[in-house]
């Protein structure tokens, strides 16, 4: 089943959701989109053009909160991409990509209901070297008196407005990501559990590979960062420590998975089980990742699996956000394993 007639089935059995055919018919485009530059990114490179992605290039600086960081030129295009994609879709009165600092008025949009949030390419300064990366998304129902000023930013009223919008994952309605590596893979879940869709090249489209997704329960693999364990709380040491060496609650070792790109590392521990984590430290009080553009669509989805999402001591789905940008100490992944690590934390 393609996905395209995914979301027309799931749009006659729930007509609440007849808005997701055309959001998601948008990200899926927008998806493709972004595979196939990343695919030509290292011949476009050969050919000469002046768009590679070429670390000596890399622009700095252009990332929320004026940090600078460095990014591909891709990660710009990206933005753009999904900008334009989903701007035209007409269901959204709102953008949040993780690359602005503001919110983002759609001025084509009609009968808006929703606000898209989005990060376009994470893992984007991996790309010289092939890393797999993955754009991030979540939308949620609007509060439609925000909706009142047009535009290229919303005014501070307006900014305010969403922020209560966002406060909480009450309003969020449905979340996913694709991710970029050996194929391009789409998983989704609009509440109803997880689906996942595998693009096809030969035909581009995105055909339903992974129906109804269930994380294990407990899974033998650990993803964190291990350069940063001095920097943990002695008893997230501990953990680690313990199911290394087959002394936790499962009773044998786990092994060690990471690649540093949060939707590689997420994908594989939502298939094999597991517990992935970027906690907060005692350098990054708040963690690395981001609670609204990262974390939260993540945290959505691995739940709607099965699976559990915390910060070490409060549900990640609780968290409130107090400014678009937040970090949050995040772990993610098979229940019980997330569960025991909280005894820790
Ligand atoms: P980005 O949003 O700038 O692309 O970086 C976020 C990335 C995640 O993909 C990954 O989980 C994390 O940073 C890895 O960080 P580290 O290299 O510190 O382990
Ligand atoms: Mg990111």
């Amino acid at each position: 089943m393609t996905l395209n007639r995914f979301l027309v089935e799931m749009t006659r059995s729930n007509p609440d959701h007849a808005d997701f055919e055309s959001l998601f018919g948008s990200i899926q485009i927008a998806c493709k989109t972004i595979a196939t530059l990343l695919s030509r990114a290292g011949v476009e490179d050969l050919l000469g053009n002046k768009n590679v992605v070429k670390p000596e290039i890399w622009g700095t600086g252009t990332g929320a909160e004026g940090a600078a960081v460095e990014r591909s030129p891709l990660y710009d295009v990206a933005e753009k991409i999904l900008k334009n994609s989903l701007k035209f879709t007409g269901k959204l009165g709102v953008l949040v990509s993780e690359k602005e600092d503001q919110a983002i008025v759609v001025d084509e949009a009609w009968n808006s209901k929703y606000i898209a949030v989005f990060d376009p390419l994470d893992g984007s300064s991996r790309i010289d070297v092939g890393g797999v990366t993955g754009t991030i998304f979540s939308v949620y129902t609007e509060e439609v008196e925000c909706l009142n000023d047009y535009g290229e930013s919303v005014s501070a009223a307006s900014q305010e407005c969403l922020l209560k919008a966002l406060k909480t994952s009450k309003r969020l309605v449905a979340a996913g990501y694709c991710l970029y590596s050996s194929s391009t893979i789409m998983m989704l879940s609009i509440g109803d559990g997880v689906h996942g869709f595998t693009l096809d090249p030969y035909i581009g489209e995105f055909i339903l590979t992974h129906p109804n997704v269930k994380i294990p329960k407990r899974g033998r693999v650990y993803s964190i960062n291990e350069s940063n364990q001095y920097k943990w709380t002695p008893g997230l040491q501990e953990y680690i420590d313990k199911i290394k060496q087959g002394k936790g609650e499962l009773g044998l070792s786990y092994t060690s998975r990471y690649i540093s790109s949060l939707i590689g590392d997420i994908h594989r521990t939502l298939i094999y089980g597991g517990i992935f984590g970027y906690p907060s430290d005692s350098k990054r009080p708040d963690g690395k990742l981001r609670l609204l553009n990262e974390v939260r669509p993540l945290a959505f989805l691995l739940e709607q699996a099965g699976g559990k999402a915390s910060t070490g001591r409060e549900p990640l789905l609780e968290v409130e956000l107090k400014t678009l940008h937040d970090h949050v100490s995040a772990f993610m992944g098979s229940y019980d394993d997330v569960t025991e690590m909280e005894k820790y934390y």
